[in-house]
């Protein structure tokens, strides 16, 4: 019975997901566009310069230059600052960010959301540098930028030291609110935005062993992702997909996995949140030897218990997970191996008699090349979920990120009814579901009330910055019953 389910629900429901998408794009950006502040969106993002006020000789510059680092920007992205001067750095993020001059000495200490610095530029003479952030990763997030050392006379430089801002660059980006304002309206209206590339697909075995052995093959490799529109990473990951492809398995199935090393470096797989024989746990070189460039490794196992697991490497993780490396492994059937909560939960009714429209697995992950993302992309190339009024749908949330991510969606409570895969005794309604790093957590949501529902981390830092929303957010297009043919 759940075989014959299995393979056509999942790969049906992603299909109708996707040809969903398409023809919502308008309706998305018109619901989206009509509830915000009027006229706004019509207006592009004016350019991040000033004409006023321009008052000051091309040698003249500021001794002191104020410079913020969040996920993932300098901003200002061009710095001019007088010989010997200083910049103050802080940290308005959450993820931890240094700022260093390429090529050169000149360095804050790492420092973490919240903190400051001060980075003296004593030692560098006039000219053009390059600056990004040293932390894996973000510099191929945006965190780059460049800094202009002039000889400017002593005089101007102190006087410019005193303002908030220097005039021939940019303004201050949280005083220029017309712009702020148009940038939040710019990016929304973009959503959702076509990008090369969607993770998640389901993998089909390559092959059925006549003993009934599913045989999968994982390519790891590096290979060009495009995050957002326009915005091309070097990723790492599997079968080029971020997140990597979805692997479904049913309990009791013999399952072989395939493993190509492509990368430039030893790897191993972990088969995170799910039962497996000790020197098939992927932790190099505890239970295996490495992976080695050029090689392959076959794990072999039995799916004995349900799980909603993932794989990822293991051995350098810290790196290969932010810059793409994950994806979800599903034994089981949800509503069947791992049960539905039924009956009254939290004083609402559940029906007894589920029929699950959609299941989607919502990979988090903040760092690295991939940044601030939901499976695999960042607003507004983030996927939404659309269905029709009074469906219910099952979303699995998985953080494989190195920060947590508080998911919260509008106005439709989520009923989490397993933990890690595991059914929970006590499930509970939560409007903001908290996902730690490594953690998994399922939710049923009955699609009752029509419209476009936000669904974002409520990390603010996570979801919007000075240049609009981006990162982790998406929402729940809910259409009217009745609407199409049923
Ligand atoms: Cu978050």
């Amino acid at each position: 019975m759940a075989e014959e389910q299995d393979e056509g629900r999942t790969m049906g429901t992603i299909a109708t997901g996707v040809t969903a998408v398409v023809a919502l794009v308008l309706a998305a950006g018109a619901l989206i566009v009509a509830s915000g502040p009027g006229g706004a969106a019509s207006e592009p993002a004016p350019a991040a310069t000033t004409t006023e006020a321009p008052t000051d000789g091309p040698e003249s510059a500021p001794a002191e230059v104020a410079v913020e680092l969040s996920e993932f920007a300098i901003e200002p992205t061009d710095i001019t600052v007088a010989a010997g001067g200083s910049l103050q750095v802080s940290n308005i993020g959450s993820a931890d960010h240094d700022l260093a001059v390429v090529d050169t000495e000149v360095a804050t200490p790492m420092l973490a959301g919240g903190e400051d610095a001060t980075l003296p530029l004593d030692g560098l003479e006039p000219g053009t540098y390059d600056l990004l952030c040293t932390v894996p990763g973000h510099d191929s997030s945006g965190m780059t930028g460049t800094l202009t050392v002039v000889d400017g006379d002593g005089g101007d430089a102190t006087v410019a030291a005193d303002e908030d801002h220097d005039p021939d660059h940019d303004v201050a980006a949280d005083e220029d609110w017309e712009a702020l304002d148009a940038a939040m309206a710019e990016t929304i209206g973009q959503f959702p935005a076509e990008t090369e590339g969607l993770g998640n697909q389901p993998l089909e075995p390559e092959e059925i062993r006549e003993d009934g052995t599913k045989v999968f093959r994982l390519v790891a490799e590096t290979f060009e992702w495009e995050l957002e529109p326009g915005n091309f990473v070097e990723a790492w990951g599997y079968n080029g997909q971020v997140p990597g492809p979805m692997i479904q398995v049913d309990v009791g199935d013999d399952v072989e996995v395939i493993v190509e090393n492509e990368l430039p470096m030893g790897t191993d797989v972990h088969w995170h949140g799910v039962r497996v024989p000790h020197d098939q746990d992927g932790v190099a070189p505890i239970t295996q030897d490495l992976i080695e460039p050029g090689e392959t490794f076959t794990y072999e196992f039995t799916a004995e218990e349900p799980a909603i697991g993932m794989y990822h490497p293991h051995h350098h993780g810290q790196m290969k997970l932010p810059n793409g490396m994950f994806g979800a492994f599903i034994i089981g059937e949800v509503g069947e191996d791992i049960p539905f909560p039924s009956g009254e939960v939290g004083g609402r009714d559940v029906p007894d008699d589920i029929e699950i429209a959609q299941e989607i697995p919502m990979i988090l992950n903040d760092a690295g090349a991939i940044g601030l993302s939901i499976n695999g992309k960042s607003f507004p190339a983030t996927e939404p979920i659309v269905v029709e009024q009074d469906e219910w749908i099952v979303i699995h949330y998985y953080n494989e990120g190195l920060q947590i991510h508080p998911m919260h969606l509008h106005q439709m409570p989520q009923l989490v009814f397993a933990k890690d895969g595991f059914p929970l005794d006590a499930p509970q309604w939560e409007d903001t579901v908290n996902v730690a790093p490594g953690e998994r957590y399922s939710v049923l949501v009955h699609a009752s009330d029509p419209g476009v529902w936000v669904l974002h981390c409520h990390i603010l830092t996570h979801a919007e910055r000075h240049e609009g929303m981006f990162g982790m957010v998406t929402a729940m297009i809910v259409e009217e019953a009745g609407g199409e043919d049923a």
